[in-house]
């Protein structure tokens, strides 16, 4: 599988005509666009997110059910069986990630409406936005999400955090994908979007503390290592490495 980012962009853009896409070479170069769809894809290859079959490994092992429906109900009252519990628990956990992955599109919406107001009608109302960077609906728009609808989504973020006391959003003992869709994004809302601040993060340590920590895991280091940056924790930016 790779990713593209300059000389195949256009065609890796066609399915919806955005970036990012990732070209499966494993699968006759298929080509599979929107970032939740590809981390979860990704994320099953690498232990980042729950495999789908689980739920059949289940039904057949636990001969007592006859379809997935049925095993839910009869499993969740059977607390002694390990793998039960441990499968549960996966499902459990499956969903959590995908409710976080949602929660993620619902943080994000305003802004990206602020930022391509055409792929969602709000040109209609003379938003330009990064087409136009002094346009003063965007302006508006970016100053209701600064002090108002970003900070009561961080609220939540901040109280699923401390709900789950692993320090990672799903409550996971390691991170998942729901970590790795959230984290980038508000690190790039706070640096490359005018009108929101850096500040804005500073509010919600535990927030503060799922970014600080995801830029640290030793594989995002060196990922950005090899691109010859590093990321610089108070500025939640990246610098070249000297
Ligand atoms: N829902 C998409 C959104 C992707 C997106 O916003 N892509 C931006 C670049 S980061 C883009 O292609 N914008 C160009 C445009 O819409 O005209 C996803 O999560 O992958």
């Amino acid at each position: 599988m790779i990713y593209h980012p300059n000389s195949t962009l256009a065609s890796l853009a066609q399915q919806y005509g955005q970036v990012p896409a990732l070209r499966n070479h494993a699968n006759g170069g298929a080509v599979l666009a929107q970032s939740a769809a590809i981390l979860k894809f990704v994320g099953k290859q690498c232990g980042l997110y729950p495999r789908d079959d689980e739920w059949l490994a289940v039904s057949t092992t636990e001969k007592r059910c006859s379809t997935p429906t049925t095993c839910i109900h009869s499993l969740t009252h059977s607390r002694t069986h390990s793998l039960t519990v441990r499968t549960l628990l996966s499902t459990k956990q499956k969903a959590k990630i995908d409710a976080l992955m949602d929660e993620e599109n619902d943080l994000f919406c305003g802004l990206t409406v602020s930022r391509y107001p055409w792929r969602f009608g709000f040109d209609a109302v003379g938003m330009q936005g990064v087409r136009d960077r002094d346009c003063p609906e965007t302006a508006k728009v970016r100053a209701q999400l600064a002090n108002d609808t970003l900070p009561r989504h961080l609220a939540h973020l901040e109280k699923i955090l401390a709900d789950g006391g692993t320090g990672w959003l799903a409550g996971t003992a390691a991170p998942t994908v729901a970590d790795f869709q959230m984290v980038p994004r508000l690190q790039w809302l706070v640096t490359s979007n005018d009108g929101i601040p850096a500040e804005l993060l500073k509010g919600y340590p535990k927030v503060q503390a799922l970014v600080d920590n995801t830029m640290a895991l030793p594989a995002v280091v060196e990922y950005y290592a090899a691109r010859g940056e590093v990321y610089d924790p108070p500025t939640y930016s990246f610098k070249k490495s000297a």
